[in-house]
C-alpha cells in the first residue's frame, strides 16, 4: 500500500508522480493520492487509486493557509487508516517536511519515506537561504532519495554535500500513449500548405528561457516556411506575447494554452524546442521523441542521458540562438534525415526510458525498503 504527494497541477513531476501511481495500481498495489486537487491525469475512476484530497482550512490570523501542515496531518490519517508501507512524496518541497512529520506523529511505525527531487526542488528553491538547510535535513532523513537524472544527483551532491546514496531513476514515457501519429488531420489544420513545425510546451516560467524560443523562430521562420506552437501557460505569457507581436510573427505563432493530453498535439510536429537555462531532464523532451519529434534541448542539465547529440536529437547551449535556429533549418531542409533522427528518437526513448523498464527501478526500490 502506497502513498503519493505530488503537485497535481501540470508540470512533470505531477506527470511522473501520477503516471508512477497508475502503473503500480496496475500492477496490483493499492495506491493512495494525497494532494491538494485531484492530479490531472487522473480524471476518471481507476481501480486500486484512491484520492484524498488536503483540507486548506482558512483563518483571519494566517497570511495563507499552511499546506505544509495540513498535508502532513492527511499524510498521518490516511497511512494510518490504510496501513500504508511506503509514502512516495516529488519535489521534496515541502513534501518531504510533511512527510517528516507524518512519519514522526505516527511512531512507532514502519512506514517508509521516499522523496524523488525532480529540478527546481534543488536547483533552485532549495537553495533559497530560508529553505537550505531544511532541504539538506531533508534528503537525509528520508528512508530513500531519488533524483530524476545523475545531473541532479550531482547537483545535489556538489550544493548540499549529502546525496552520496542518492539512487538515479530516470523519468519514463509510455510509448502506448506517446507514439507517432501518422497522417494526422491534426497537423492538416496546423499546417495547411505544408508548412513545418516547430512546438514548445512548457509551464512558461523564466527558466524555461522563452524569449529564446521566439528569437529562434525568428531566425528560423526567415529560411523555412515554419509555424510555431505554443503549448501551455505561466507567468512568462503576457512578455512572450508581446515579443511575438513585436517581431511580427503573430500569423505564423499558434497559441494552444494548457493542454492535458499532450500525446494529442506533439505527434504534429517536426521538431520541440526546449532551450531551458537548465533542465534536471526535460520530461516533455522524452515524450516528444517517443512520438518521433526530434528534439533540439538545452545542453545544461541532464538531458544529455537521453539525447544523444547528432543522433536522436540535439543538445545546444540556452544562449546559442543561432545554433539552434541552424540545427532546426537543417532538420526541416532534410526530411529523409529527419525521419531517421525521428525512428532513432522513438526507439532510444522508448527502450531505456519506457514505463516498464523504470517501473521496474522503482519497484525494486520499494521491495529493498520492505
Ligand atoms: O522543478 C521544476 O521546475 C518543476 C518540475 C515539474 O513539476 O515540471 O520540473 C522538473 O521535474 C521534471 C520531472 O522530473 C523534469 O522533467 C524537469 O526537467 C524539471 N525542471 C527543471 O529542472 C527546471
Amino acid at each position: 500500500t502506497i502513498g503519493i504527494t505530488c503537485y497535481p497541477d501540470q508540470g512533470g513531476s505531477g506527470v511522473v508522480a501520477t503516471e508512477l501511481g497508475l502503473h503500480l495500481a496496475r500492477h496490483g498495489c493499492e495506491v493512495h493520492f494525497i494532494t491538494s486537487s485531484l492530479p490531472f491525469r487522473l480524471r476518471s475512476y481507476i481501480e486500486n487509486i484512491f484520492f484524498h484530497e488536503v483540507e486548506l482550512p482558512d483563518y483571519p490570523v494566517f497570511r495563507s493557509s499552511p499546506y505544509t501542515l495540513s498535508l502532513a496531518t492527511a499524510m498521518q490519517d490516511v497511512a494510518k487508516k490504510f496501513s500504508l508501507d511506503i509514502l512516495h512524496v516529488h519535489y521534496a518541497i515541502p513534501h518531504a517536511a510533511s512527510a517528516f512529520l507524518a512519519k514522526e506523529m505516527l511512531q512507532p511505525t514502519k512506514l517508509k519515506i521516499i522523496t524523488t527531487l525532480h529540478g527546481t526542488d534543488i536547483t533552485l528553491v532549495g537553495q533559497e537561504p530560508s529553505f537550505f538547510p531544511m532541504t539538506r535535513f531533508l534528503i537525509e532523513k528520508s528512508d530513500a532519495v531519488t533524483a530524476v537524472s545523475d545531473f541532479l544527483k550531482q547537483e545535489t551532491r556538489r550544493v548540499f554535500g549529502v546525496g552520496d546514496d542518492i539512487q538515479v531513476i530516470p523519468n519514463f514515457v509510455d510509448s502506448r500513449v506517446f507514439k507517432p501519429i501518422p497522417n494526422s488531420e491534426l497537423r492538416l489544420e496546423f499546417a495547411p500548405h505544408g508548412e513545418k513545425l516547430l512546438l514548445h510546451a512548457s509551464n512558461f516560467r523564466k527558466v524555461k528561457n522563452i524569449p529564446a524560443v521566439i528569437d529562434v523562430f525568428n531566425l528560423v521562420s526567415k529560411k523555412s516556411n515554419a509555424r510555431l506552437l505554443m503549448v501551455g501557460d505561466g507567468p512568462e505569457m503576457p512578455e512572450t506575447k508581446k515579443r511575438v507581436s513585436d517581431l511580427g510573427l503573430a500569423h505564423r505563432v499558434d497559441f494552444l494554452g494548457k493542454e492535458d493530453h499532450l500525446e494529442r498535439i506533439l505527434p504534429v510536429a517536426d521538431v520541440l524546442l526546449l532551450p531551458s537555462l537548465h533542465e534536471s531532464f526535460g520530461l516533455v523532451a522524452l515524450e516528444a521523441m517517443a512520438c518521433g519529434v526530434v528534439p533540439v534541448v538545452t545542453s545544461v542539465g541532464g538531458a544529455s542521458e537521453f539525447i544523444n547529440d547528432g543522433h536522436n536529437g540535439f543538445l545546444r547551449a540556452p544562449d546559442d540562438v543561432d545554433g539552434m535556429a541552424e540545427t532546426i533549418v537543417n532538420i526541416f531542409e532534410n526530411d529523409d534525415h529527419r525521419q531517421i533522427l525521428s525512428e532513432y528518437a522513438r526507439q532510444d526513448a522508448t527502450m531505456d526510458f519506457g514505463a516498464s523498464c523504470v517501473m521496474r527501478q522503482y519497484l525494486d526500490l520499494y521491495e529493498s525498503l520492505l
